[in-house]
Formats: structure tokens, sequence, C-alpha cells
């Protein structure tokens, strides 16, 4: 069995996970919330986070991996929670590298993950994974500003489902592909993430660091994880971080 914290309200399920891991919280260990107030995304966004009609939760891993391949674990996990979402809520959702959850062209749920520091001899490493998944919200429910890109499992299936075994559910499939990836490496896990990538084959749309616009087809992650994408002069390039869009 392991520990789940249940706060109705707090910050960020992640900074306390965070702190609960620094203290030497097991594998497995989790956070949950009935609301958030101040939700964290990637690059200082923010995650919207109304009470009670979605899941915020953050679960602390200790993979036995080498360090070089913690960034793959956003991967990892935004398969894990797509496959648990298609098998408890019977949808059929997508992954949309790097972290992010679609269905119907539309975000469901996003992964942030954080990591302790891992170089410098530290002796017991570990990261947080951030979830945050949009279950039984009603259009009302969200923010101006996102209300046309999110979605939840309500609006696209119109089933309310209940957020603690949808949680269950998650970590459990979570645990389980950290697991497989630990024993059987990247590989794997890249066969099964590309049947459920949303961008593959398609045109898109990314900008660099130093402003440059690139426009090319998605040809899906490679084996270090990162994505690659062939220009139209035939060029690939490979896409460490930041957020691709879909050339429509
Ligand atoms: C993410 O960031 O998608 C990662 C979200 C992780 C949230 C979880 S909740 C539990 C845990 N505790 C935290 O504090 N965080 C994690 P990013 O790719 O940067 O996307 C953020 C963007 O998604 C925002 O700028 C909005 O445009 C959009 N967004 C915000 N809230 C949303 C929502 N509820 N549904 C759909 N889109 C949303």
């Amino acid at each position: 069995m392991y520990t789940t914290h249940i706060f109705t309200s707090t910050d960020s399920t992640n900074k306390i996970a965070f702190n609960l891991a620094q203290d030497g919280a097991e594998h497995g260990t989790a956070v949950i919330a009935e609301m958030q107030l101040k939700g964290r995304g990637r690059l200082d966004r923010s995650w919207h986070s109304p009470a009670k009609t979605g899941l915020y939760c953050s679960v602390i891993i200790r993979p036995k991996i080498r360090s070089e391949d913690y960034p793959k674990i956003t991967l990892v996990a935004g398969l894990s929670v797509s496959q648990a979402l298609d098998s408890s809520c019977g949808i059929q959702s997508s992954v949309k590298w790097p972290n992010d959850i679609y269905i119907n062209g539309r975000k469901l749920g996003g992964i942030l993950t954080e990591s302790s520091p891992l170089s410098g001899g530290i002796s017991c490493p570990f990261a947080v994974v951030g979830i945050g998944v949009n279950i039984n919200n009603s259009k009302e429910d969200f923010a101006p500003e996102i209300a046309k890109k999110a979605t939840s499992v309500f609006i696209e299936t119109g089933g309310e489902n209940d957020i603690e075994e949808v949680f269950q559910a998650i970590r459990a499939e979570l645990l389980k592909d950290i697991e497989f990836f630990e024993q059987k490496g990247f590989s794997e896990i890249l066969v099964r993430w590309r049947k459920k990538d949303m961008l593959q084959g398609k045109l898109v749309r990314w900008m660099s660091q130093n402003g440059e616009v690139i426009c090319g087809k998605s040809e899906g992650p490679d084996l270090d994880g990162r994505l690659v994408v062939k220009d139209e002069a035939g060029v690939h390039h490979q896409i460490i971080t930041g957020d691709v869009l879909l050339c429509l």
C-alpha cells in the first residue's frame, strides 16, 4: 500500500510532494488536493485548478535509472495517464509532446515533472510527477482564457467519474510503467507512445530559443525523448523543450 496525503486545498501538490520527498518519503507516495490555489504548469505558467472538478495530484518516484534518463519520465508519465484515463473513463485520449494529454483537439490534462538535483553524488534522487486532469468540469468551470482549448472527461462523455478512483488507476499505471522503463528501457515505451501520438506525421510549428520558427513534419520522439521535426528542406531538428503547435 502506498501512502496518500489528501488536502482539501493547497498551493500546489508538487510543492508539498517535493518537500515530502526531500524528507525521505517513499517511492509511490502521493499528494492529492481537491483544489489548488497556485497550480503550476511548465515555464512559470499556471494550472487552472477549480474545486472538486479536476484531479490534482503529485506522485513521488525514486526510479532506478541513470540521471540522463530523467527527462524521459515526463513522456512515460503522459503515456501512463493517457492509458489509465482510457481504461477507467472509457475514452480514447492522445499524448502531445512533451507533457500533454489531448482528446478531440483539446487539452484534457498535463504533466509537470520536477526532480531533485541529479549530480553531485545525491544519494537518493527523486522526481515528483505532477498530474492535472480535467475530470468533471463543465464548460462554465473553465476560465475564459482556456475555455476554447480545454476539455474534460465529462464534456467528452457526458458522464461523471470518481476522482479518487481515477487517481488510483493513474498511480498504479504510472508505477507499473516506471518499473517497465527501469527494466526494459525506453524503446518499448516509445513504441506504445507513438501509437497515441497526436502529432505523428502532422505539420507542426515550433519556436527555438533564439526566436527562429521551425515548420515541418513531426516524426515523433527519438530514443532520447527529443521531438524530431523534418522541415521543408528535409533537415531534421531535434527539439528538447518548449511548445509545439499544430499547423492548421
Ligand atoms: C502543464 O503545463 O500542462 C502541466 C500541468 C500540471 C498540473 C499539475 S496539477 C497537480 C500538480 N501540481 C501543480 O502545481 N502542477 C501539477 P504547461 O504545458 O505549461 O501548460 C500550461 C498551460 O495549459 C496554461 O498556460 C494554460 O494555457 C493551459 N491550462 C491551464 N490550466 C488548464 C486546465 N485546467 N485545462 C487545460 N488547459 C489548462
